[in-house]
């Protein structure tokens, strides 16, 4: 029968599968019920990595799964085409963004053709492709209609190096999440989407998908939202008609407000500023200068000293009526809140921080010292180690501590609402704000408008026209796509407008509503934008009348298994639930989460560290493969552990998943019985653990638990060697129905390798659409033991029991045995032993 060539199995196998296409989904007429499994579509940069292995392995295995199970599976893949890694890359190397995009794809794609994923190839798109980015045109058309697409002037977040514009969530720690730079404001009129109109929607939704996506996702979604609750105060401003709004978490502090703080770069700050005396504003705008170097994450530090300027100006306090100096200082954010707030420096350490630094009162106004229900107080000890109670407690005074008291406690120094805790009064305040006009509750979140326009070459072309005289005009829906010019004789290069506006050709038209002359908006599109419906493309990928079709929607949506890498935790999964919504709110949905569950795979490191090229420690995907062969490799990382846990390269064994996929692969050679040979004549105790397999493994891949399952299928490939090399020999039943078994299960990790065993036990491709094979129930009875009936000391039945059988139910068995019924014949029973569960021994008398 030849040995194992795992790259003989591959060069057999491919050609059938693309005959047979067992995986295409959807078929005319199909009517299996119907599951979606999903991987995060590849970028290609260069070609695959031990990521994609991982997480394209993982996926497989559900999607192989389902179809076992009865399902009709839609596993499509694509790739994710546009955006600023293949421009960057073209810019070194001089070519074409295009052509460098699409040779990688063709590399990954045969790549992805070896590792042999149970794709629908029928469905593959391309972001970057005319076909799938109209329809981001589309949808952008249909958000700028709902009013959600729109344009405004503001402060970007600007990459110096890569001469774009950055959104918010690309910015990490202050730098450039591509290159490193530290990123800097710049003024620019943008293109958003307004996903803070659903940030309510986007929280708490989140509830639905608790259990079935990992709670650390849901929490950094939960907290990238940010969501607040409090008011908003109106202050009046001497010398301003109108009120200035704060935000705060606590307005039962209001009576501790002692100074108002503005963010240096707000209108309202340059305003205030400007009614000042021109000392104050010089000081101000070298201020202003300052700060406009600073990135947000070390203005909200509390480890830096305070800094600001005093505006000479006050606002009212609307509770007591105090005047509360106005100042300008960097901890308050423009986009944050109204970009002002109430100072309460007794109960919040920077504002403490900052009254300290420039000698403002502090006023305590909660008591926390005093006992409050529902709070377990921290009891202090004293030297002895007594407790000290909370009313000998010495006043703490934070302006002299230098420590704020964010505690909770009793009100104090506040008027009514003195001896109230925070809750009632929260409560109260905003009823006396409400009933004279000046606050009421509010809500406030730290996400912040999607910015999706950049000034980069490759991408989608933002389908709008500027005209003189007719303003923003959306390019109709019937001239769409806007085709992305040629990128001969452009000048990609970041200058900080787009490449697009340099092709008078494309750029200049006449405007769709009164023909003049006017121009395309040259901004390309986020690639999150491309990611963010690209699910839904899938279902029809051919179609050119519409971006997706709403009863294949009604199909198939939502996913029903996400896969994919845990860096995708917030913007990507984020914004797809947005757009989801979106299209729900359109009417073009019935659903409002794209995912129902959600898998993120670990990490492939070596020796302990993250893999790098300058660390030398790389695990290269291609030279993996052909070592040791798709099987191996996707037997050796579902083997690893837990999908979510990293995987260290120096604790695993490609050469043993290898010698383990030729054990099985051998037995199904050496198998002697036909596969119409009655089972029940096979040896039991390899049966056994065959069916519990059976009945074990469903729950079990369901659970994710792939090395689990990996792990039985081993185990049951050396039971089925022991039973032909000591036992019963190849044609016992038994053991054709092991081997059998695994090479349906081991379908779901080594398609190759099962699918020649199948070949090898008889039968025709693909195993991969075999129906999962139902358990014996009566094999999974727990262990059974041999129980010897004897009769006057003669052998006389051999009973096959449950080790737990009781020694009254084995008598009775014993008693009922036809063999031992005959060895009595008329004898009367003078003594019955029974040691259960192993043993009877009958006495009788003539
Ligand atoms: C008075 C106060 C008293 C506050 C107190 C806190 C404690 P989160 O929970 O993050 O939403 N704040 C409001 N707008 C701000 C801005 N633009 N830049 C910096 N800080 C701002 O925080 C809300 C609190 O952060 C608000 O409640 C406000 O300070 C501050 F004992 O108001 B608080
Ligand atoms: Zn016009």
């Amino acid at each position: 029968a030849g040995a194992y060539d795992f790259a003989a199995l591959q060069a057999k196998w491919l050609p059938v599968w693309d005959e047979l296409e067992p995986f295409r989904a959807g078929r005319p007429g199909e009517t299996k019920p119907r599951k979606y499994i999903l991987d995060m579509f590849p970028y290609p940069s260069g070609d695959l990595h031990m990521g994609h292995a991982e997480a394209f392995g993982y996926g497989d295995t559900v999607a192989r799964y389902w179809r076992h199970q009865g399902f009709d599976v839609l596993h499509p893949v694509g790739w994710d085409s546009f955006g600023l890694p293949a421009e960057n890359a073209a810019i070194k190397r001089g070519i074409d963004p295009r052509a460098w995009t699409y040779e990688n794809i063709e590399q990954q794609k045969r790549s992805f053709r070896q590792y042999a994923p149970s794709f629908d190839w029928s469905r593959e798109l391309h972001t970057s492709d005319p076909e799938y980015y109209t329809w981001n045109q589309w949808l952008f058309l249909k958000l700028y209609e709902k009013g959600i697409a729109y344009r405004k002037a503001g402060l970007v977040n600007w990459c110096p190096n890569d001469q774009t514009v950055l959104a918010n969530e690309q910015v990490v720690d202050g730098h450039c999440e591509r290159c490193g730079y530290v990123v800097t404001k710049k003024a620019l009129t943008q293109w958003y989407f307004r996903v803070t109109d659903y940030a309510d929607r986007l929280l708490d939704d989140l509830n639905q998908l608790e259990g079935s996506w990992p709670s650390k996702v849901v929490t950094m979604q939960r907290n990238w939202i940010g969501r607040s609750s409090g008011a908003d105060v109106e202050f009046e401003i001497e010398g301003r008609d109108e009120r200035v709004t704060v935000f705060t978490t606590r307005p039962d502090t209001l009576y501790g407000a002692t100074f108002m703080v503005v963010a240096p770069d707000s209108e309202l700050a340059a305003e205030l500023a400007a009614g000042a005396s021109a000392d104050v504003r010089t000081r101000f705008q070298d201020y202003l200068d300052s700060v406009r170097a600073e990135s947000d994450i070390d203005r909200l530090s509390t480890e830096r000293p305070k800094t600001g300027v005093f505006l000479d100006r006050y606002a009212v306090n609307p509770v007591n009526g105090e005047r509360m100096p106005i100042w300008a200082a960097d901890y308050v954010l423009a986009d944050y809140g109204h970009g002002a707030i109430m100072a309460v420096p007794a109960h919040d350490q920077r504002d403490l921080d900052f009254a300290r630094a420039f000698g403002l009162p502090v006023r305590v106004v909660v008591d926390t010292n005093a006992p409050v229900t529902g709070v377990i107080p921290v009891i202090q000890l004293d030297e002895q180690g007594d407790p000290i109670l909370p009313e000998d407690l010495p006043a703490v005074d934070p302006a002299s501590t230098g420590i704020a008291l964010a505690g909770e406690g009793r009100l104090v120094n506040s008027g009514p609402l003195d001896g109230l805790s925070k809750s009632n009064a929260i409560r109260r305040v905003i009823e006396l704000l409400e009933q004279r006009g000046l606050g009421r509750a509010a809500k406030n979140f730290r996400l912040r408008d999607w910015l999706i326009s950049r000034q980069r070459y490759w991408g989608t072309p933002i389908p709008i026209i500027h005209c003189a005289e007719c303003g923003e005009v959306p390019v109709p829906e019937a001239d769409l796509p806007v085709r992305l010019p040629d990128a001969a004789g452009l000048d990609l290069k970041p200058k900080g407008s787009s490449p697009l506006g340099a092709a008078e050709d494309w750029a200049n038209v006449a405007c769709p509503t009164c023909g003049g002359a006017a121009r395309r908006d040259s901004d390309t599109m986020d690639t999150f934008v491309d990611s963010s419906w690209y699910y839904l493309r899938y279902l029809n990928p051919n179609d050119d009348t519409k971006a997706f079709d709403t009863a294949e929607a009604e199909k198939w949506m939502p996913v029903d298994q996400y896969v994919g890498g845990v860096e995708h935790a917030i913007l990507h999964l984020l914004y797809s639930r947005f757009i989801t919504k979106v299209l729900f709110d359109l009417g073009y949905l019935s659903f409002t989460e794209p995912f129902t569950s959600l898998l993120n795979q670990g990490m492939v490191i070596m020796d302990g560290t993250k893999m790098s090229k300058s660390k030398g420690n790389l695990v290269e995907f291609a030279s993996e493969l052909g070592a040791h062969g798709a099987d191996a490799l996707r037997v050796t990382l579902a083997f690893a552990g837990p999908p979510e846990d990293d995987i260290d390269w120096a604790d695993v064994s490609p050469v043993g998943a290898a010698k383990f996929l030729a054990r099985a692969w051998r037995i199904s050679g050496e198998v002697t019985s036909s596969p119409d040979v009655e089972w029940k004549t096979g040896d039991a105790a390899l049966r056994r653990m065959t069916h519990r397999l059976l009945a074990d493994a469903p729950s079990l891949v369901e659970a994710f638990k792939f090395n689990v399952v990996v792990a039985r299928l081993m185990e049951l490939v050396n039971a089925t060697r022991k039973v032909i090399d000591s036992g019963a020999g190849p044609a016992d039943a038994a053991v054709r129905e092991a081997s059998e078994v695994t090479a349906m299960i081991l379908d779901l990790f080594a398609p190759y390798t099962a699918e020649d065993m199948w070949e090898r036990l008889g039968y025709q491709p693909s195993v991969a659409l075999v129906a999962w094979r139902k358990a014996d129930p009566a094999l999974l009875v727990e262990e059974s033991v041999t129980a010897i009936v004897q009769v006057d000391g003669k052998v006389r039945d051999r009973l096959v029991v449950s080790p737990k059988i009781s020694g009254e139910e084995l008598e009775g068995l014993a008693r009922a045995s036809a063999g031992v019924a005959r060895a009595i014949g008329e004898r009367e029973i003078v003594n019955v032993i029974v040691r259960a569960p192993r043993i009877v021994n009958i006495a009788t008398r003539a």
